[in-house]
């Protein structure tokens, strides 16, 4: 018998834990939506270690893929690869965890989009393949619920001018629509790639009143991600 009650999930007596990937286009408000679910009691919330991504002993080798990806692809994906299993592997210090991303969409959807788009060459392709596969054979990466913020790219263009993240001012609207494709065949057609978990859409093109109101509204869905 499972119950909820403040997010604590409960099955015969016993606390269940129950992980949730947070998965979208670049600025398609995931941060918005961790900060919403943050303030739920016994949910932990683990954002991408961008900081991380900009800053590691000094260099910043998201800068530097987006000045030369054919270059840099392989130094940040193998970094992102490395970060992200780390968050996989993390003792949960809550009931519910809600991650930003995860290593599966880091190799289906970014690694994928700089080997399709020729800007990875073949040989880094195939070492970062290897690496993943033999994580994802090797090592325990559980998830109940991917909830997918699906947006246009053309929103997530807009949103990307406005925050004017440095590193990402080269980003164009073709680089946001050939993530946006590879996030809906993977996610929605399931013509790629292995999907590991149901997944929950939110349509999350609109303003921010809007999203916190279908976040409210999935609120119970969302938490009860395991039954
Ligand atoms: N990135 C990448 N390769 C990955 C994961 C991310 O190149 N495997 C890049 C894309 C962005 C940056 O890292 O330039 C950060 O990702 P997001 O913009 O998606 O993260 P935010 O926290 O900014 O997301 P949001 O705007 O949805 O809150």
């Amino acid at each position: 018998m499972l119950s909820s009650s403040q997010g604590k999930l409960v099955r015969n007596g016993e606390e269940k834990k129950s992980v949730i990937w947070l998965e979208g286009n670049i600025a398609s408000g995931k941060t918005t939506c961790l900060e919403y679910f943050s303030k739920t009691s016994d949910i932990e919330v683990l954002t991408e270690p961008v900081s991380k991504w900009r800053n590691v002993q000094g260099c910043n080798p998201l800068g530097l893929m987006y000045q030369d990806p054919s270059r840099w692809g392989l130094t940040l994906q193998t970094y992102v690869q490395l970060t992200m299993l780390d968050w996989h592997v993390l003792p949960m210090s809550a009931p519910i965890r809600m991650m930003e991303r995860s290593i599966y969409s880091a190799k289906y959807i970014f690694v994928e989009n700089l080997y399709k788009s020729g800007k990875m060459p073949e040989v880094d392709f195939a070492v970062l393949s290897e690496w993943f596969e033999w994580i994802i054979k090797n090592i325990a990466i559980p998830v109940d619920l991917i909830v997918y913020l699906q947006t246009s790219p053309q929103t997530c263009y807009e949103r990307l001018k406005q925050r004017c993240r440095e590193e990402e001012k080269v980003i164009s609207l073709e680089y946001l629509e050939s993530i946006h494709n590879l996030y809906e065949d993977w996610l929605i057609h399931h013509k790629s790639f292995e999907v590991p978990a149901p997944v929950l859409v939110i349509p999350a093109d609109h303003d921010l009143k809007k999203m916190l109101h279908q976040y409210e509204e999935n609120r119970e869905k969302i938490l009860m991600a395991h039954c």
